[in-house]
C-alpha cells in the first residue's frame, strides 16, 4: 500500500503486521523528508508513528474519538486521515496547520495547541456521549511532560472517580517535554519504567494465561503488584494501568488496545517511544533542538529578541541576583547558557504556567527578585495567578512576555495578541515593549532596579539587530517615557515595539510631515509626550499588533475625554477575531495591518 492511497483509516485496517510495519517506515520516511522543508514539529512525530497507526487500526474514527494533547504530534494522523498531498502546504498561509485543526478533518475532534487539555476534552468528550446516546470510545493521546499540567491533574481526578464512564489514557513517555521533562511525576515514570522484570513476568502470564483467569488476576493485581513494586499513581487514582508497553511495536499495542476496547474502567496505557525515532541527530537530542526545526530561510542578521532578553537578565543577574521561574521554554527562550552559568538560580517548573506565576509572586514577598519568562499565548493560562497573586498584592516580579504580536506559522492557538488587554486591566501592573535591544535593556534595567511593581515586558518572535559578538548592552535606566523617531507637524503615529519600522516606512513612503512616536511604556503612558502631541492639534494614528480592548487606543481615548482633547484619532489593531497560521507577512496582510492597509486607511484623511 502506498501512502498516498490512503484517504481515510479505514485503508489500513485490513493491512496485516508486516504491512503496518512497512507503513510506518514509509511515513517515518516521509515525515523525515518532509518537515525539514516547511518547518514543524519533527522529533515528537518521528516518535509516534507507530503509535498513531496501531490507534488508527484498532479504533474507528471519527465514531470513536481520538483526542491529540496540544496537538503538534498528530502530523501520523493527519496522513493517516487523507491529508498527506497537503504537507508540502504544513504551517504555510492558507496550508495544513501544524496542530489539530477542526475546519481540516472530521477526524480532527479537538483543537488546543496548549498543554494538558486532552483529558478534559476527553472527560467532556464522553460525557456528551453519554448525553447523546452514542456508541464510541474516547481516547486521548498526552505526553509525559504534558500530563504534569494542573489541568490535566484536575481532569484525572474527576475520571478517576468516575464509574459508570471510561476513558482510555495513552499516555506517550518519551522522558522529553521539549527538553529533559522535569519533576516529580517524571521521576515516577521513570520508577515505573524500571519495573520491567515484573512487567515482563506480566506479560508472560498475559500471554499464557486464558481470558477468565486475567479477569480474576486483575482483581487480585493490585496485591500482587504491591508485592513487586511501591503504588502506582494512576491506579492509586482509579484506573487501571497498563504498560509500559513498546510504542514502536504496532503488533503488541493492537494487541492490547483491542483487549482495552473490552475494558469498562477507565484505564492509562503507559507506552513507551523514542523522541526523533528513526533520525540519527533527533534521537539523540537531550536539548530540544529538534523538537521544532525551522525551514530553512535566507539568513537574517541579528539575534532573536528571546536570546537578547537572556543575554539582558544574564547580566541583570551578574549586577544583582536574581531569580528565574521557567515554565518548560529553555530552549524557546534561549536560556540554555543561562542554566550553565547560574544553575542555583534558574528552575524549570514544567508545563505549570500558573504554578510558575504563584511561586514567581512568592519569591517576590520574601524579596527575591524574580524573573518570569512566558509566551504571550501560555501567559493566558496564568491569568488568575498573575492578577490575584502578583499584581494584586504588588509584587515585584517581572515578566518576559515572549512572542508578543503575530507569530506567523504556529497560528490561532499561539498568537500574542490578548496580552496587553489582559495585563492592562491588572491593578499595579506595568507593562512595556522596546523598539530595539537598546530599549530593552533600559526597560528591564528600569523594570529590576527603577521601580518595585509587577512589570510586563513583550517582545516579538523575529529577530533585532544586534551584534551579539560586537555590542554591549548597557543597563542605563530607561524611566517610563516615549521617545520620537521621527518628527512633524500635521499628524503622529503612535506605536511599540518593531511595528514602528512599518510606520517609519509609511511615513518614508507617503513623504508625510508626521511624528513617529515610540511608545514604548503601553501602562503607564508618557503623559507629557501625549499632551504635547495632544496640544499641538495633531492628529493621532495608533497602530497596535494586537488586540485592541484595553490597550493604547483606548486609554488615549479615554485621556482625550477627560482633558477634553477633541483631536481626529484613527487607531489600526488586531481585534475581535481569530488569526490563523502563515507568513508574518501574509498575516500582517490577511489581518490589514500591512504596510499597503495603513497607506490605504490614510487616504483622504491625511
Ligand atoms: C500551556 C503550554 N505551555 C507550553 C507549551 C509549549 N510546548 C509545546 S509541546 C511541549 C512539550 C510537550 O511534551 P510532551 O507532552 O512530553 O509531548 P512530546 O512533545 O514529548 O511528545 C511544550 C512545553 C504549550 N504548548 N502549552
Amino acid at each position: 500500500m502506498h501512502l498516498k492511497d490512503i484517504k481515510a483509516p479505514s485503508d489500513i485496517k485490513h493491512l496485516k503486521p508486516k504491512e503496518l510495519k512497512a507503513l510506518a517506515c514509509e511515513i517515518r520516511a516521509f515525515l523525515a523528508e518532509s518537515i525539514p522543508k516547511t518547518g514543524g514539529h519533527l522529533s515528537p512525530n518521528l516518535g509516534i508513528v507507530e503509535l498513531t497507526i496501531a490507534l488508527h487500526y484498532v479504533f474507528d474514527s471519527p465514531k470513536d474519538g481520538i483526542i491529540f494533547d496540544v496537538g503538534h504530534q498528530a502530523y501520523t494522523h493527519k496522513i493517516l486521515t487523507g491529508r498527506l498531498n497537503q504537507f508540502d502546504t504544513l504551517r504555510q498561509t492558507d496550508g495544513l496547520s501544524g496542530y489539530i485543526n477542526y475546519k481540516e478533518s472530521i477526524h480532527d475532534i479537538w483543537e488546543s495547541g496548549h498543554a494538558g487539555s486532552s483529558l478534559s476534552a476527553l472527560v467532556g468528550y464522553i460525557y456528551a456521549k453519554k448525553l447523546k446516546g452514542e456508541q464510541g470510545h474516547g481516547v486521548a493521546v498526552i505526553g509525559d511532560a504534558s500530563i504534569t499540567n494542573g489541568m490535566a491533574f484536575e481532569a484525572l481526578n474527576l475520571l478517576g472517580s468516575e464509574r459508570d464512564k471510561r476513558g482510555i489514557i495513552i499516555l506517550n513517555d518519551n522522558k522529553m517535554s521539549i527538553s529533559k521533562s522535569v519533576g516529580a511525576v517524571s521521576r515516577t515514570l521513570a520508577r515505573i519504567r524500571s519495573m520491567a522484570l515484573f512487567i515482563k513476568i506480566k506479560r508472560f502470564w498475559e500471554a499464557v494465561l486464558p481470558k477468565f483467569m486475567l479477569n480474576f488476576l486483575s482483581y487480585i493485581k493490585r496485591g500482587v503488584r504491591s508485592f513487586f513494586q511501591t503504588n502506582n499513581i494512576f491506579e492509586d487514582l482509579g484506573y487501571m494501568y497498563l504498560g509500559p508497553i513498546d510504542g514502536h511495536n504496532i503488533k503488541s499495542m493492537i494487541h492490547l488496545f483491542e483487549r482495552v476496547k473490552r475494558l469498562k474502567k477507565s484505564v492509562v496505557i503507559h507506552v513507551l517511544t523514542k523522541k526523533g525515532m528513526g533520525h540519527k541527530d533527533a534521537q539523540d537530542d537531550v536539548i530540544g533542538n529538534f523538537h521544532g526545526v525551522s525551514k530553512k530561510e535566507a539568513s537574517i542578521p541579528g539575534i532573536s529578541w528571546s536570546l537578547l532578553v537572556a543575554k539582558i537578565i544574564e547580566q541583570i543577574q551578574e549586577k544583582e541576583r536574581t531569580f528565574v521561574v521557567m515554565p518548560a521554554m529553555t530552549v524557546g527562550a534561549q536560556f540554555i547558557d543561562f542554566v550553565k552559568k547560574y544553575p542555583d538560580r534558574f528552575v524549570d517548573v514544567g508545563i505549570a504556567e500558573e504554578h510558575a506565576a504563584t511561586m514567581a509572586a512568592s519569591l517576590a514577598h520574601q524579596g527575591i527578585k524574580v524573573f518570569l519568562p512566558l509566551y504571550s499565548t501560555f501567559s493566558q493560562r496564568a491569568f488568575d495567578q498573575i492578577l490575584n497573586d502578583i499584581a494584586r498584592p504588588n509584587h515585584h516580579v517581572v515578566i518576559g512576555i515572549d512572542r508578543a504580536g503575530i507569530v506567523g506559522e504556529d497560528g490561532a492557538t499561539h498568537q500574542g495578541l490578548f496580552d496587553v488587554s489582559m495585563f492592562h486591566l491588572m491593578p499595579n501592573m506595568k507593562i512595556a515593549m522596546p523598539y530595539d535591544d537598546k530599549d530593552a535593556a533600559g526597560i528591564f534595567a528600569y523594570a529590576f532596579f527603577g521601580q518595585s511593581n509587577p512589570m510586563a515586558i513583550r517582545y516579538p518572535r523575529g529577530k533585532t539587530c544586534f551584534d551579539i559578538e560586537q555590542d554591549a548592552l548597557s543597563l542605563d535606566i530607561i524611566k517610563p517615557s516615549w521617545t520620537y523617531l521621527d518628527k512633524g507637524n500635521h499628524l503622529a503615529f503612535i506605536s511599540y515595539g518593531p511595528s514602528l519600522d512599518l510606520l517609519l516606512s509609511v511615513k518614508k513612503s507617503l513623504n508625510l510631515d508626521c511624528d513617529v512616536i515610540n511608545a514604548r511604556f503601553i501602562k503607564p503612558m508618557d503623559l507629557n509626550v501625549l499632551n504635547e502631541v495632544l496640544s499641538a492639534g495633531k492628529k493621532l494614528f495608533v497602530y497596535e499588533e494586537g488586540s485592541d480592548s484595553g490597550s493604547l487606543y483606548p486609554q488615549i481615548l479615554k485621556h482625550m475625554a477627560k482633558h477634553n482633547y477633541k483631536n481626529d484619532i484613527r487607531s489600526m489593531s488586531i481585534t475581535d477575531q481569530v488569526v490563523e497560521h502563515g507568513h508574518y507577512e501574509d498575516v500582517l496582510k490577511k489581518t490589514h495591518m500591512d504596510q499597503q492597509a495603513v497607506i490605504n486607511a490614510l487616504k483622504g484623511w491625511v
